[in-house]
């Protein structure tokens, strides 16, 4: 039994995907909701009728998925993890870093994974989620305990006619990953735009350039692989135009007036400088509008 934590966008994206029957939400503490039911578009084809029921009390899930946002993900770990048997690997979905830092640290004897991944999900309505692009699950083990379940967690996952590729170097591709949502998304939300268009705007072309050599600073003390900001701006630039007609996940967030997942985006990036005594003004500056926004 595969068990997901988070019955949003991605996790219910996840529970239509892998086999039916093999599949259960983990539901609120103290909540026996009715078996969720809605309507999954895939890419291609016709929509699907999808059932999932909750997890019930005394069954053992052998793979935890968790699907939460960053920021509600301690707390939802720490109400489901008394029910989950200590063997089994947990996988977390989350945007940004700082999130998956902690739950490594809270429970270091669990084998905990980590997931950066380029589907896309969203729910435009009640009742129907929409797999709006498909990408790659690249998949890594964040503490010895997760190494060895590497390989079959991906199997598992890899049932879902999804792409999931192991990774030695989760971290690192955790990295390059909150470069371009710390580049992209706090612009798109301040200037509540698509991606595509920050480029063009004043604001985002006064703040780019110091906020690039930010993150190459960063890099450098994290233990990542040096790259010149210019690079950086280059690599975040591609893809706001690759991705130009997008909401970004942190504008669609403030478009519907849900908490952002900002403090794990530029605010992981602002403390990191406090950490290594790197000014970080402009990541800082980012994370102090966007939480105004909220
Ligand atoms: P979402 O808001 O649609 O889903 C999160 C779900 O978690 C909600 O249903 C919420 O009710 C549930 N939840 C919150 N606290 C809970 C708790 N204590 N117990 C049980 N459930 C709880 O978000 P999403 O779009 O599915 O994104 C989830 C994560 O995946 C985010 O970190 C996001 O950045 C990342 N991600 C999403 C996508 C995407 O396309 N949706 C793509 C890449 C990464
Ligand atoms: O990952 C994204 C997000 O919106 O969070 C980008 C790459 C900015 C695409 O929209």
């Amino acid at each position: 039994m595969i068990a997901i934590l988070g019955a949003g966008s991605m996790g219910r994206l996840w529970a239509a995907t892998l086999p039916a029957g093999q599949v259960a939400f983990v539901s609120r503490p103290g909540r026996r909701p009715k078996p969720v039911h809605y309507r999954f578009q895939p890419i291609e084809g016709e929509p699907l009728s999808v059932t999932v029921p909750w997890l019930q009390p005394g069954q053992s899930p052998d793979l935890l998925l968790v699907t939460t946002k960053a920021g509600d993900t301690l707390e939802a770990l720490t109400s489901a993890l008394p029910s989950t048997p200590p063997s089994t690997p947990i996988v977390l979905f989350q945007n940004g870093l700082g999130s998956q830092q902690q739950v490594a640290e809270t429970w270091p004897e669990r084998p905990v994974l980590a997931a950066s991944t380029t589907e896309g999900a969203n729910r435009p309505q009640p009742g129907l989620t929409v797999h709006a692009g498909r990408g790659t699950t690249w998949l890594g083990a964040l503490n010895p305990a997760g190494q060895a379940h590497l390989e079959p967690v991906a199997q598992q996952l890899a049932a879902s006619g999804l792409a999931v590729q192991p990774e030695p170097d989760i971290l690192g591709r955790l990295w390059q990953k909150l470069v371009i949502n710390a580049g992209i998304n706090a612009f798109t939300a301040l200037l509540d735009c698509p991606n595509g268009e920050i480029l063009g705007q004043p604001f985002y072309l006064k703040w780019i350039d110091p906020l690039c050599q930010e993150f190459s600073q960063l890099l450098d003390a994290a233990g990542q692989p040096s790259a010149a900001p210019e690079i950086l701006r280059e690599t975040i630039e591609a893809v706001a135009r690759k991705t130009a007609a997008n909401t970004s996940s942190m504008r669609a967030d403030m478009l519907a007036g849900r908490e952002t997942e900002i403090d794990f985006i530029n605010g992981y990036l602002a403390r990191l400088g406090h950490r290594y005594n790197i000014a970080g003004p402009v990541n800082q500056m980012l994370t102090e509008r966007v939480k105004q926004l909220n």
